[in-house]
Parts: C-alpha cells; structure tokens; sequence
C-alpha cells in the first residue's frame, strides 16, 4: 500500500499547522528571548512596543496564572525567564498583535536590561564545576579493573561529538481558541500531544480536562518535537485564554533555530582492552553530556547512551559512567537514537584507534565480537532472537566485502590525488521506552451503520508513515477496504494520557492497541454472523462475506447493518501495554527491551585530497525488519536515517561561539545533505527472519535504527584521509567536515 499521504503531500492538500483556516479575530504572537546566554535579568521594557498601533498585549513571567514551569522529567525550566536568563534565545514573553509582521516591529521595540554572568558552554568545564543536570549514572557488567590485566592491548582516547539541528520542514508552532466554558482547544505541532495538555493545565491552573489538543500531522519532528513544542503551545494556551481570542504562532526559520535545543553534543573518554586474538574483553567509557541549561529529556537521553555503549558487540567487562552537563545553551534534546548513537560512536573510535594501531582491520576486529544469542547486555538484558551476525555475514558476503576492500586497495594504489575509504557499520538498537512506564498505548475504533470506520489512537504521524500502517492494521484484521477505513487525527479527547510517539515504538504500541481494538469487534461481528446470516467461519474479502472459502450473497454493510439492528456495540477501545519489560534504575539492571533491531551497513567515499571534499559513493545495507508491512515505507525510512545520520557525521556543525551565541543559525552557515550529497547508491537489502512477537504484526520498528549506519561515513572518510597520510594520529572530532579532513590530510606533512 502506498502512504495514504503521498497524493495530498505532492498536490499540496495537506493540511499543516500553518494552512488551518484561520478562525475569525485571529491574533498572532511572537516570543521576545534573551539576547545573551547568562544574565541577571535586571528589566524588561515593553512600553514602546505596547504603544504601537496593531499590538494588543505583552505577556511575561508575571502573567502566569499557574506555574511557570514546562519541564517534563525535572521541574528547572520555566516558561519565561523571570530573574536569570540561562541561555542565549530563552524566551522572555511573548507579543501578541493583529499580524506577524507587527509582531516583528514590536520586538524591536522592547528594551532588556540584564548584568551578564559567565557562560559555559563546555560540558567538560561544566562537569569540573559539578554542575550536574541530575546524578551521574553508570552500568557494569563483569570487572574492568581486572580484566585490564588480561589484555594483549590497551588504548586510550577521546571523542568529541557534535550536535544536530533538526531541521523539520515545519517548524514550531500551536494555535489555541478559548472555549464557551474557559477549556481551551489547541492545534500543535507536537510528537506528544498529552505532554503538552499536561504543561497548559499546569502553567494556565485549570484541569486537564479542559484542554484540547489536536495534532493532524507534522512537516517532520525528529525528536525536536517531542519535548519542545510544548513551549509555543502553552504561549499561546496562556494568550487565548488572556484576550480569549484565538492566538497563533508559527516560528521563523532563525527564531526556531536559535531558541530550540538539538541533538547531545558529548566529550567522552575511552578505554578498550583486546586479546591477541582481537576478542574486546574490557571497556570503559566517561561520557559528558552536553545538556544545555534545564533537563528537558536529558536524563533520559544519556540513559540510552550507556545502554547502547557497546553497539552490536558483547564485552564481557564493561564500566560506562555519564554526566549529564548544565552548559549555557538552549535545552538539548530528543533526536532520532536519542543518545544511542552517541554511545555507539565511541566504541567505534576505540575500535578505530585499536585497529589503526594495531594494522588490524576495524572490520576484523567487529567482526570477531559481534552479539550472540545468551550474551549479556551490561544493563542484563539476556540477548536473544539475535541477527547481529546474520546481518552481518548477510552484509559482507552479499555485497562481497572482500572484492569492496581489495578494489579500493587498488584504486588508492594507483591514485594519488584521489583516495577511497570503506567502513562497515553494524548497529542494534533497542526498542521500547527505556522508561518501562512509558511503554502503553491506546486506541479508539467505531465502525459506523454504513460500514465506514473510523480510528484514533495516540500515533502521531510525521512523514514516517505510522498512519498508512494503522490503517493495514484496521484493513486487515476487518477485511474491510482501504477507503472504508478513516485515520483521525490525534486528539487527546479522544485517546487520553498518551506517551509521545517516539523510540520508533509508535507504530508497535498503538498499533498493538489497535488490533486489540479491532479483534473486540470482529468477535461481536463474528457471532452476529454465525447467528443471524448462518456463517460459521467468517472471513471478509473486499467487503463480501466468505464462509471459510465460500463467497456468500451477503456484504460487510449487511453485517454492519444487522449487529446494529441487534443492539451490538459497534464500538471499541483497547488499552495496549507492553509485557515482560522491566528495569530497576537503581541497580542499572534488567528487561528494558522489547526487542532489538539489527543491520550491517558498507560505505564507500572517495575524498578529493587536494580540497578536503568528497563523496559517498555507495551505501549497502542489510537491515533486520522482520516481516515489513510496508517495505516502500520502511525504506523511505532506511533511506532518510542514512542520509541524516551521514548528514551528522559530515556537514552539520553546530558552532555556538564563546559567549554562547548560535552562529549556524541559518541555512546559509548550516549546511544539511541536499541532493547531491546523497550518496550516488543506496542498496537496500532485508534480513529475512520471522520478525518478533511483540513488532507490530511481526514488522520491527524502523524509525531511529538506520540513523546509526551513518556513523560509518566517519571511519570512511578517516580511512581515505589514512591512504593519503599514512602513520598519523588524528583526533576523533565528528563532523568530519570538509575543512577537518583538509587539516588531517596535510597534518604533518
Ligand atoms: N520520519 C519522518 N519522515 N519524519 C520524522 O520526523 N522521526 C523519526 C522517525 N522517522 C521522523 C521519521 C523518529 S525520531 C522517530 S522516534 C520515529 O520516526 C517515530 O515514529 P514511529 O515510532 O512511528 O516509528
Ligand atoms: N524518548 C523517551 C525516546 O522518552 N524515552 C526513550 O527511551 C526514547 N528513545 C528513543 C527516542 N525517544
Ligand atoms: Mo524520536 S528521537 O524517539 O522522536
């Protein structure tokens, strides 16, 4: 099936945030943020911009009605600064007018008065400083300290790792109307529509019930909207039900950039141990997590760096400690792997770095300590259903690595200008919230007397595809057609307390809830059937009635029809959590998976090495997606986490300068992939398993893994630039911008 969205998306009748009719008396607000990134906020002046004609009020801090305060996991970030100001871009207020533009003029107009403070902007520093955004956390498994003793080698290093804008389409924004009853109903661009009901209840003091949020879709969230469109939301809840007017804000490209967080930067030191036989036996890692100025989701983030510390590989010894680092910048936050890929890029550079050392191939030594069934996970997780070697054999024998690596030999022989480089990244990826409570969802199906049906649940859809998924499931477990069957969107009125969709698990749990949802009816109409119109064994195809294989004269609107005229409830709603999953914080052990995903990635560069530019001429993949209910969707989303993750490790840099001031705050200074630096081929092959139980209809999740075989454009580029300076030591410094491989090519020489 084709994604329900594709037609609407070329054509233009998708509906985004931005191109919902406008409700009559439409105001328009604008945030006013701080200028410097670590003050005293000594006065804010907005009398000149309330005097112009056009602007109809400025709230701020004082206007509050409840708290001041959207942090989800900790309570240390308040909605406007009120006496510090913690980071360049915090929002102050907000100006609310009768267009955007005057909007635009006003925040000229207003005058801050601040006494700076000192910035920090290294989470290193920050960590020497203890400031710490919550306690530091670590997993071990067997004994470092003794296993050190056993190895053959030992190698040391460090690793900086920059951040990501997210660069959604769509940026940040909400639009809230007040209600007859002061309930407020609200259009947000949001991966989390309860946590943003949850924060307008509490910054407005009025009950959840009375808000509304409703989100048709996103122009792509990324993880950037999981946590941080609530703000905007809740700027606009606040104005609504002030003016009780509608209100709308729909950030600017250099607005939303400069005042929203990112993915984690981290500093991290490593320390690996290897047997002769190239066996990893011990590692240890120290991970400095680049939190910016409140938690946002933080603590959860450097959570999932250590449990994907050690990637796809089993090592019998670690010890991995993370500081979550309060730094003066804005609140990083979710993005696609959520810490994970950070975790997974240091034990590739200790690999790097044991492998340049030793003239191994990184390859080899992978190769040797790749997951098995019965290994252990350092969280104690008891690996099973493992396809890290599967995937990987698949990998290297189908796109024959050997002849891989012997043409880019030969090639880096003869050319000396021109080198090649080749990496092979395998990934595993958890799925499931690493917060057990997190892992439920629910799900709303009505079938109506003509047959139509009609599905909610808690899945927010943003490109990935999840509402062409819910509707195969509606599709098949009814029998129903395709355009029988309605996606509504996600309306916390209509599905309550709903966890955001993220950790790739929206399609898996919403999805499970709704085929809970849609076997409830199909029991109801099952026993209509086998005792009104005499069908023992129901089946529906195309919406004629089968008994077992025999077509009958009776169609889905008969069946309809008659459950109706019988009084069957023709409604149902499923609750669905996940089983089996557990983990206990404190002793950093336990089951926090549902299951893991899998795949092996070749990548190929060729670096020009009298510029320091190149290009990724190939990428192949095996990826592990059980039984794909979709394989055009999960491709595109294979394809799209590759890019974006080469994106990461290439050509995004973020730069803040000292003063902690965004200096990429635009695509003029931040370069994302853009056609022509896609790679030339991307191939695509699938692992074919039986899928895992708890994968929705035993497809895995597919929305972050991919992200993670873009850390091998890294070890690629490292590779070409290494044929091209032979014996030098470089630093493992991501991204590997063209200006940094220029540096490395020539170092030394
Ligand atoms: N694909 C598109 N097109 N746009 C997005 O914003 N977000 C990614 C991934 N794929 C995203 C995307 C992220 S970060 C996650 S967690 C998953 O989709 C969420 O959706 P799922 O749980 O339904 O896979
Ligand atoms: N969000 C979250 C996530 O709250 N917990 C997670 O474990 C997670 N993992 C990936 C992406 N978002
Ligand atoms: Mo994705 S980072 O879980 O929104």
């Amino acid at each position: 099936m084709i994604n329900i969205d594709a037609h609407n998306h070329v054509s233009g009748k998708s509906i985004y945030l931005d191109d919902i009719i406008e409700w009559k008396g439409t105001l328009f607000a604008l945030p006013f943020d701080a200028p410097v990134a670590h003050a005293r906020l000594d006065h804010v002046d907005v009398s000149k911009a309330l005097s112009m004609s056009g602007v109809v009020v400025v709230l701020t801090a004082k206007d509050i009605p409840g708290k001041n305060q959207i942090g989800g996991i900790i309570a240390d970030e308040p909605l406007f600064a009120e006496e510090d100001i913690h980071f360049w871009g915090q929002p102050i207020g907000i100006i609310v007018a009768t267009s955007e533009r005057i909007c635009r003029l006003a925040r000229e107009q207003i005058e801050i008065k601040f006494s700076e403070l000192p910035v920090i902007t290294d989470p290193r520093e920050a960590h020497a400083q203890n400031k710490l955004i919550c306690p530091p956390r670590n997993f071990q498994l067997g004994d470092v300290t003794s296993a050190w003793g056993q190895c053959q080698h030992v190698f040391e290093g460090k690793v900086e790792i920059n951040g990501q804008e997210h660069l959604y389409i769509e940026t940040q924004g909400a639009y809230a109307r007040m209600k007859e009853d002061g309930s407020i109903l609200i259009a947000s661009s949001t991966q989390g529509p309860t946590a943003v009901q949850r924060t307008i209840a509490k910054v407005l003091d009025i009950p959840m019930h009375k808000v509304e949020v409703d989100t048709v879709r996103l122009g792509g969230g990324f993880g950037g909207k999981e946590d941080q469109a609530t703000g905007w939301a809740v700027m606009v809840a606040l104005a609504a039900q002030k003016l009780r007017k509608p209100v709308k804000m729909v950030l600017h490209r250099m607005d939303d950039m400069r005042m929203t967080g990112k993915r984690h930067p981290y500093s991290a030191d490593f320390k690996i141990g290897l047997s002769s036989d190239m066996k990893i036996l011990a590692y240890e890692a120290t991970f400095f997590q680049n939190a910016g100025a409140a938690a946002d989701l933080s603590p959860a983030v450097l959570e999932r760096t250590l449990f994907h510390a050690t990637n796809a590989y089993f090592v019998p010894n670690v010890h991995v400690t993370a500081y979550s680092c309060k730094t003066n910048l804005p609140p990083n936050t979710a993005f696609r792997g959520f810490g994970g890929p950070q975790g997974k890029f240091v034990i590739e550079a200790a690999i790097s770095k044991a492998s340049e050392s030793l003239g191994v191939p990184a390859a080899d030594i992978q190769k040797q300590n790749l997951l098995n069934d019965g290994d252990e996970f350092s969280y104690g997780q008891i690996v099973d259903q493992c396809e890290a070697q599967n995937a990987w054999n698949s990998c290297e024998e189908g796109f024959d690595l050997k002849s891989i690596q012997e043409r880019v030999r030969l090639f880096n022989e003869q050319n000396s200008h021109i080198k090649k480089g080749v990496a092979v990244q395998p990934i595993c990826f958890g799925i499931s919230f690493t917060n057990t409570m997190m892992n439920h969802a629910r799900a709303l199906v009505h079938i109506y007397q003509d047959g139509s049906v009609v599905v909610s649940t808690g899945a927010v859809e943003m490109g990935q595809g999840v509402n062409t998924k819910l509707l195969q499931i509606a599709v098949r477990k009814l029998g129903v057609q395709p355009g029988s069957v309605r996606i509504e969107s996600t309306n916390t009125l209509r599905i309550a307390n709903t966890s955001p969709t993220a950790a790739s698990a929206g399609a898996d749990l919403n999805g499970k809830a709704l085929e809970m949802a849609c076997k409830s009816l199909w029991e109801r109409l099952e026993q209509v059937a086998a005792e009104h119109l005499n069908i023992s064994n129901l089946r529906v195809q195309n919406d004629i009635l089968y008994d077992n294989q025999q077509k009958t004269d009776h169609t889905w609107h008969d069946l309809v029809q008659k459950a109706f005229q019988l009084r069957v409830n023709l409604s149902e709603h499923a609750h669905y959590a996940t089983p089996l999953i557990h983990f206990d914080k404190e002793k950093g052990k336990g089951h926090p998976f549902a299951y893991h995903v899998y795949g092996a990635a070749i990548l190929e560069v060729t670096v020009d090495c009298l510029r320091g530019t190149y290009h990724f001429d190939k990428v192949q993949i095996v990826h592990d997606l059980g039984v794909s209910m979709n394989v055009h969707i999960d491709n595109g989303q294979i394809e799209g986490a590759v890019v974006q993750g080469i994106g990461w490790m290439t050509l995004e840099e973020i730069i803040y300068n000292k003063e902690g001031r965004l200096m990429t705050n635009a695509l003029s200074t931040y370069k994302i992939p853009d056609i022509y630096s896609v790679p030339s081929e991307i191939n695509i092959k699938h692992l074919e398993t039986e899928g895992h139980e708890l994968a929705i209809q035993k497809s895995k999740a597919v929305g972050e893994p991919p992200l993670m075989y873009g850390l091998g454009a890294y070890f690629a580029i490292r590779n070409a630039v290494s044929a091209f300076n032979p014996g030098k030591e470089f630093a493992f410094d991501a991204p590997y911008t063209p200006e940094k491989v220029l540096m490395d090519l020539y170092k030394g020489r």
